[in-house]
């Protein structure tokens, strides 16, 4: 992919042609920002658990001319020509993603289109629960998300609040487990059409099976979003959701460390036999299909969807197995690591990527925004969470890191007490910073900017830099 620098007038047309010209001549502001953020991620400790490093491969996927191409519809039923080749690749990324996961096409079906994982969980409401139909997902301050229905008692805040009704279920806050008990008691009132098994923040295993249960006591269907984990689902790390599921959402680029898009699979073919001997087929296809286009999306972005094929290839490798063994057992060691010196590991633990910090209610008695700011000044890369109980989602109590982006950078377990004793480090500074300012962040931030927190935290962020620059990172050297 060497690129063609001539800038000449060529076919005399009189015009002069530099589309041929790299980034660093055409735009060097644009250029040196990018390089700025490249030389962000080699430096820093990548910890927030959503995130990850793409491939190389993935990056000329979604560089490519692909993303020239408009493509509206299904392959072989485009609204637009010249699509033969996209057809390919969109058929190609569809089929590796029924493979990856081990699923018969006989009976699932999988929509590649969706531009994130937002719009995929907005795409399956639309499709199958009617304008204010019932759902129910984790509450966002117990560790679900946005799109699983969150809502204030001030503000509808995701349009899933506004275009459906949301019940959210939630933590024990004793245990930080999900209450499937009280789930089960708010959805025989609530009945809703459809529950959501998924989160963002929740370091623990689900219990699909007790989801299925509770759906099927209400006429429910059982979607999952499994974002967060669907790279430990694809080599068996956590338990797979499709046995138990109608409906699977994802997106592509967490632990699956694709290109950054969502995906939506759904069960089709026969449901079941009813008393009359009749054959009853799913019907979610259709309405998926028609949902992601025409219903929300525009033309598919085809460079992601070549991406995601990249992708699931990769994943199906030993390779890409051996790196997700990696990644639970560097959050199990980080988890270990940071509740030996007395930092309280929200469910006592982790089975997946995720590590979850109160941070009030460990000896350092810090916020989650001090924790993400001191942790951020030393280039630490996390973000503030709330933790079970928390009543604010604006002031959290902790913090979530994850082991994705840090494993995918080479990172073994004796890496990553390295790593906890840069955490530590950074939240003592912390502590003591709050020590002298008392606790309102505002005086917090001030305090850190004291001649001596100043040289604290760059002596500590020197060597943080120069650990992290020694590792791997994939895609191209400059930006
Ligand atoms: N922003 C992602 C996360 O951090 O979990 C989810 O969309």
């Amino acid at each position: 992919m060497s690129p063609v620098t001539s800038s000449g007038d060529m076919n005399g047309v009189g015009e002069k042609w530099t589309l041929n010209n790299p980034l660093q001549e055409v735009d060097s502001e644009v250029y040196e920002m990018i390089k700025d953020e490249k030389d962000r991620q080699k430096k820093g400790l990548e910890m927030i658990a959503s995130e990850n490093f793409t491939s190389l491969a993935v990056m000329e996927c979604m560089g490519s001319c692909l993303a020239n191409k408009y493509s509206e519809g299904q392959p072989g039923q485009r609204y637009y020509g010249g699509n033969e080749f996209i057809d390919k690749l969109e058929l190609l990324a569809q089929s590796r993603s029924l493979e990856l996961y081990n699923l018969d096409p006989a009976s699932w079906g999988v929509n590649v289109q969706p531009y994130s994982g937002s719009p995929a969980n907005f795409a399956v409401y639309t499709a199958l629960v009617e304008p204010h139909g019932r759902i129910m997902g984790l509450d966002l301050p117990d560790g679900g998300h946005l799109t699983h229905g969150f809502f204030t008692n001030k503000a509808k805040i995701s349009a899933t609040s506004i275009f459906f009704e949301s019940m959210p279920y939630k933590v024990d806050p004793s245990t930080g487990l999900i209450d499937y008990d009280a789930l089960e008691k708010s959805a025989a009132l609530f009945k809703p059409k459809l529950i959501i098994a998924g989160i963002s923040c929740y370091a623990r295993n689900l219990d699909y099976a007790r989801f299925r249960q509770i759906a099927d006591q209400n006429g429910s269907l059982l979607m999952a979003d499994m974002a967060h984990v669907s790279g430990l689902v694809a080599t068996g790390h956590v338990p797979s959701p499709f046995e138990f599921c109608d409906v699977v959402t994802s997106t592509v680029h967490k632990t699956l460390r694709g290109p950054r898009a969502g995906i939506i699979f759904f069960r089709r073919g026969l449901k079941e036999v009813d008393r009359n001997g009749k054959e009853i087929m799913y019907d979610y296809e259709n309405k998926i299909n028609m949902a992601v286009f025409p219903g929300l999306q525009g033309g598919p972005h085809n460079h992601a969807i070549a991406g995601i094929a990249v992708a699931m290839k990769h994943a199906a490798t030993q390779e890409f197995k051996d790196y997700q063994t990696n990644v639970v057992n560097n959050a199990k060691t980080l988890a270990a690591g940071l509740a030996d010196l007395g930092y309280k590991i929200v469910t006592g633990g982790t089975d997946n990527h995720i590590v979850h910090v109160d941070l009030k209610s460990s000896h350092v008695k810090l916020s989650g925004a001090k924790g993400e700011l001191i942790l951020e000044q030393v280039n630490i890369s996390c973000n503030k969470n709330t933790v079970p109980g928390d009543k604010s989602a604006l002031n959290p109590s902790g913090i979530r890191l994850g082991t994705p982006s840090l494993t995918t950078r080479g990172l073994g377990k004796e890496n990553i007490m390295t790593v906890v004793g840069f955490i530590d480090a950074a939240l003592h500074i912390a502590v003591d910073a709050q020590a002298q300012s008392g606790p309102k962040l505002v005086d917090f931030k001030a305090k850190l900017e004291d001649e001596k927190f100043v040289s604290r935290v760059q002596e500590l962020r020197n060597k943080v830099e120069e650990f992290a620059a020694a590792f791997r990172l994939p895609g191209h050297d400059d930006i």
